[in-house]
């Protein structure tokens, strides 16, 4: 799966954007998945998953500074997320399932925020980027 040009395009000029606000961006998707999904708060037992939690905010500011590196990285995602595709598989042993969890929460924070811009070709140019970035994250497994 890669990446065309206007996708590339799509996916840089929403970065700029979503830059602005990243941190805000990461925790309104993890409190998304932690209520959509709560069966994906067992991988933090030693977190405060309370709404406006400090570590959730923290957590989700690492989060999206990691999409930001890949955004960076379009052309070797491999490459810049190997360590973090190692804790993920070696080390925390987070099940593939949760990333797609994680996706979805994170398109759907980028439509609640960004409705103007949130047209199906962003949606789609997201939704494969995110696939490709979870497939980075997961690929340790095998
Ligand atoms: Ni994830 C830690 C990025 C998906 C559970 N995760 C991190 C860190 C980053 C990160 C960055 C911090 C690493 C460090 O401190 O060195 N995680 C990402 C990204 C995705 C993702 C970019 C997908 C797009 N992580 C997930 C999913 C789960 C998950 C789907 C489980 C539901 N991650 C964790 C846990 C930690 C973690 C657990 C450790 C948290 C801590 O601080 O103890």
């Amino acid at each position: 799966m890669s990446l065309t040009k206007a996708e590339r395009t799509n996916i840089l000029s929403m970065w700029s954007k979503i830059s602005m606000q990243a941190g805000s961006i990461g925790m309104e998707t993890l409190e998304r998945l932690f209520i959509t999904y709560p069966q994906t708060k067992t991988y933090f037992p030693h977190f405060d998953l309370q709404q406006g939690s400090a570590q959730v905010r923290t957590h989700g500011t690492k989060v999206m500074a990691a999409v930001g590196d890949a955004v960076k990285h379009m052309d070797d995602i491999s490459g810049a997320l190997a360590k973090l595709s190692e804790l993920h598989a070696y080390i925390l042993r987070v099940d593939p399932v949760n990333f797609k969890l994680l996706s979805h929460c994170l398109l759907v924070t980028l439509a609640a925020r960004f409705p103007t811009d949130f047209t199906a070709e962003t949606h789609s140019a997201w939704d494969k980027f995110l696939a490709i970035l979870s497939s980075v994250l997961t690929e340790k497994y095998r």
